[in-house]
């Protein structure tokens, strides 16, 4: 048996049925596999071994009462997986589906994308199977307040520094920011995301969805192409779809999907700027579901359909993980997709992938892809320790050069490793090799 199955099969008796979690470590180790025989010292030092466990797993209870009186308990979790490079640092993700499978594939993953910023930022994970679908403001401030008052003794602006996901975004953040603040007595900054009157950067909501547009426009300048004109589909309708939409209009290209968990909106002319005011009034203001857009403009509705099915150039995933499985992956490619770009973290299955790469479509992985947000994230926290804030356009022009160069980085390994444009495999290179050499140079801790 090769190390690399030996320590995938470890990983799998380790972590039992956490299925989310195995897939991500695979891939990983899959890619770095030809970086081992280069570098026999990561070998002997056990990085690998070392990479896949997290530094700490911290799990606790979330009691909070509902409108009614009601009693609830909900799960807490936070994965602070690697800080080789600088402090824990990633999302929170409230969800129903959440566990820790899938909160340690989350962290995994964030090690590898926020080494790819160039930013001092480790890794890191956290969230609840809290559900804020169709609770009120209060309940959700209830279940905020209560959720911080455990997690504020595990991080600080210097250890770990939580954001937003799935489910978490400006009022989330809000009231669990305002919560450590009352228990710590201290002002700091320790959440990003944070609103722009008390410490949010300014470009930081839109981060993930422009930073996933300029990945997609390098891989397609690169290979002597141009998003302008093109149709796009994207998945999902939360924060980072909205602005990878928002970005695509700017660029000239036509979207015509979005979606929730519930369904697809089909719209052939093209989603323009008026729909996109409607869909953010919709989304984040009445927190409605994407099957009103089809009432209000007469589109195509499929209730439990998919954005693949449609005919598009470029395919942007930016709903949740394994959401294009092989038989979407095929059809995309079998309509003539020229790019896809994961929004998401981990939205296309193993299968999927195989098929994108065989195809020699370009293909954009979500640690590059979406690497966007942690990266405006990284740059909050300098505004925050400098007590300065920098204009949007500053920060918009930063966020291009970081995607600039993670694109330029992923491309050189790939090609250093014979495999040119397989991105996911550069990606994951590129990552390891700066928190593997950091690792190595701390010693054994
Ligand atoms: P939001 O909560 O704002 O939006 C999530 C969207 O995805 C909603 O439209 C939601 O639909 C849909 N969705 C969520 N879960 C599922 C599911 N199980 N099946 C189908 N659709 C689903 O989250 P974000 O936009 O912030 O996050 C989207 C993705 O991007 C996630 O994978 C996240 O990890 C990733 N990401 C986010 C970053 C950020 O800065 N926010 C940074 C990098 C990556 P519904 O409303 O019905 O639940
Ligand atoms: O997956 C991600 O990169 C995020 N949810 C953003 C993390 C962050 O700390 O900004």
């Amino acid at each position: 048996m090769s190390m690399i199955d030996k320590i995938y099969k470890q990983v799998e008796e380790r972590n039992p049925g956490e299925k989310e979690f195995h897939q991500a470590v695979k891939e990983v180790l899959e890619s770095v596999e030809p970086v081992l025989d280069k570098h026999p010292e990561f070998v002997s030092a056990k990085i690998l071994d070392r990479i896949v466990e997290p530094e700490r797993q911290i799990m606790f209870r979330v009691p909070w009462m509902d409108d009614n009186g009601e009693v609830h308990v909900n799960r807490g979790f936070r994965v602070q997986f690697n800080s080789a490079i600088g402090p824990y640092k990633g999302g929170l993700r409230f969800h129903p589906s959440v566990y820790l499978g899938i909160i340690k594939f989350l962290g995994f993953e964030q090690i590898f994308k926020n080494a790819l910023t160039g930013l001092a930022m480790g890794g890191g994970k956290g969230g609840s199977d809290f559900d804020p679908k169709g609770k009120s403001d209060a309940e959700v401030m209830r279940f905020c307040h209560s959720f911080m008052n455990e997690l504020y003794r595990y991080i600080g602006p210097d250890t770990d520094v939580p954001a937003g996901d799935i489910g978490v975004g400006a009022r989330e953040i809000g009231y669990m920011f305002g919560q450590y603040r009352k228990v710590v007595n201290r002002f700091e900054g320790v959440f990003t995301g944070k609103g722009p009157e008390w410490g949010g950067s300014l470009g930081r909501p839109e981060a993930t969805g422009y930073g996933l547009v300029y990945f997609t426009q390098e891989m397609l300048k690169d290979d002597g192409k141009d998003l302008k004109g093109k149709t796009v589909t994207i998945s999902g309708s939360g924060n980072v779809a909205q602005f990878a939409l928002d970005k695509c209009l700017q660029l000239g290209a036509k979207v015509v999907t979005l979606s929730d968990s519930s369904g697809t909106i089909y719209d052939p002319e093209g989603i323009d700027r008026d729909k996109f005011e409607y869909v953010m009034e919709l989304k984040n203001i009445r927190r409605g579901r994407i099957e009103e857009y089809a009432e209000e403009y007469g589109v195509e509705y499929v209730d439990r359909g998919v954005p693949w099915v449609y005919e598009c150039d470029i395919a942007l995933p930016c709903a949740t993980q394994n959401e294009i499985d092989g038989k979407d992956a095929q059809t995309l490619v079998d309509n003539g997709v020229t790019a896809v770009g994961e929004g998401a973290n981990m939205p296309s299955t193993p299968e999927a992938m195989d098929i994108f790469l065989e195809s020699g479509i370009l293909f954009g992985p979500a640690k590059a892809a979406n690497a966007g947000g942690v990266s405006v994230s990284g740059l909050e926290m300098a505004q925050n320790s400098q007590r300065v804030p920098w204009s949007f356009e500053e920060v918009d022009s930063k966020l291009q050069n970081i995607m600039k160069n993670i694109y330029a980085a992923t491309s050189q390994q790939a090609k250093k490793y014979g495999k040119e444009k397989n991105f996911v495999l550069g990606a994951n290179v590129a990552g390891f090799m700066k928190v593997a050499k950091a690792m190595l140079d701390q010693g054994l801790i």
